[in-house]
């Protein structure tokens, strides 16, 4: 089974990834987590933390010489902002601290819909710093730097992952049709990641909107994986159908709210002969088993398994939740009414959450291909995936 953990604070010193179970020889280079960590960080909306950070891998251990080598693989991305918080985030205790004084920059006025609260009472803090420095998406991060290396390895399968921005504020966009073959390629270079220039105009206005009146926006993101082979996850146990695992996977992103596969909760609403894909033959089509769906509406999922048609995954993010025109809350040090802390944040990420969420899905399928096909060397991996699609080949 392949995992990995991350950790770090948001003004620590670095943040952590430790990808383990992935098999030797997938050829891994920096520049191939670089450039993903680079797409986490574009996005208009974006605060100034964004244009601090450069955020670059170090990697520590499990790749020599441009290859991994199947032991665990560590990486370490300094934050650049820790230099301005040193003393804040400081593991050691300083002279004349004490358990009831406050660092600098303390936080009790908590924000509603943060994680400040809840957490200051379940880890029995006083300072919810404590609590907000993990809480924040700087974290993620991490996990796209794991990611990257799943990346790698489904795309020796030539399995590829890519992801467009289908909604801002309550500003659709369109899904262009003919839908681009290289969606990110069309995707980053819009500021929004966005493929409708006229709903990007739109959203824009809202952004700069939603910054003057102190406010936050939400959206939708959609995530496209090309390339998976028919028969990934199974029916058979609950745990092991894909269709849990990627909602996990989506609902793990900070203040992801929804995950819808295929045409998700509008199924619910239509008839079974408006919702189901017709099957028809396809001779030649190996990696959906000599068959094509008329359409997918199902977004490339039955039965907890991949049908080899493309994964269609929407992922709805809520508004950030730190407001610079605040709500009302309680100050947890006085117990009174108090308006609720304004950090420095963004107005909105969601075109960021677009990359954590392809990162996400390449983790959940580098997974699922390892533990169909197994191995401990990518060449061993190969081998039973083209034993198996042979086979596929030769009953159809
Ligand atoms: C975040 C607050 C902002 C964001 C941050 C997430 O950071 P700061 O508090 O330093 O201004 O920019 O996102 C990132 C740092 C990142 O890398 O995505 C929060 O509170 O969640």
């Amino acid at each position: 089974m392949l995992k990995f953990t991350t950790a770090g604070e948001s003004h620590g010193q670095a943040l952590v990834a430790i990808l383990e179970g992935m098999v030797a020889g997938v050829p891994v280079l920096s520049a191939d987590i670089d450039a993903q960590l680079a797409r986490r960080q574009q996005g208009y909306g974006r605060g100034r933390r964004m244009q601090i950070e450069r955020d670059a891998a170090e990697i520590l251990s499990g790749i020599r010489a441009g290859e991994t080598i199947g032991a665990p693989i560590a990486l370490l991305i300094p934050n650049r902002d820790w230099k301005n918080w040193q003393d804040v985030m400081d593991p050691a205790p300083r002279e004349g601290e004490t358990a009831d004084t406050m660092r600098r920059r303390a936080v009790t006025r908590v924000r509603p819909g943060h994680a400040d609260l809840t957490g200051l009472l379940k880890y029995d803090r006083d300072d919810a710093r404590d609590i907000l420095e993990r809480a924040s998406a700087r974290e993620t991060t991490a996990r796209v730097a794991a990611a990257a290396i799943c990346r790698v390895f489904l795309a020796q399968f030539d399995i590829t992952i890519g992801s467009h921005l289908v909604n801002l504020g309550g500003v659709d966009a369109s899904r262009p049709d003919p839908f681009p073959a290289d969606v990110n390629a069309a995707a980053d270079a819009s500021p929004l990641r966005t493929l409708d220039a006229n709903a990007e105009s739109l959203m824009i206005e809202r952004i700069d909107q939603a910054k003057r009146d102190g406010n936050t926006l939400g959206g939708t993101c959609e995530v496209v994986v090309d390339g998976l082979p028919v028969g990934l996850g199974s029916h058979v146990s609950w745990d092991r159908k894909l269709d849990g695992r990627i909602g996990a996977a989506m609902m793990s992103i900070p203040a992801v709210k929804g995950v819808e596969i295929g045409i998700g909760f509008a199924a619910a609403r239509a008839l079974g002969s408006e919702v189901h894909d017709e099957i028809h033959p396809a001779p030649g089509r190996t990696l959906s088993g000599g068959v094509r769906r008329a359409t997918n509406r199902a977004g490339g999922l039955e039965g907890g398994m991949t049908t080899g048609e493309p994964l269609v995954v929407r992922v709805a993010m809520k508004p950030i939740s730190t407001l610079m025109r605040p709500l009302g809350t309680v100050d947890m040090a006085t117990g009174e009414k108090a308006e609720a802390v304004a950090e420095r944040s963004d107005v909105t990420a969601v075109p960021a959450m677009g990359v954590i969420a392809e990162a996400m899905l390449a983790f959940v399928f580098a997974n699922a291909m390892l533990e169909k096909f197994g191995g401990d060397s990518l060449g061993e991996t190969r081998r039973n995936y083209d034993a198996y699609l042979a086979h596929v080949a030769q009953r159809t």
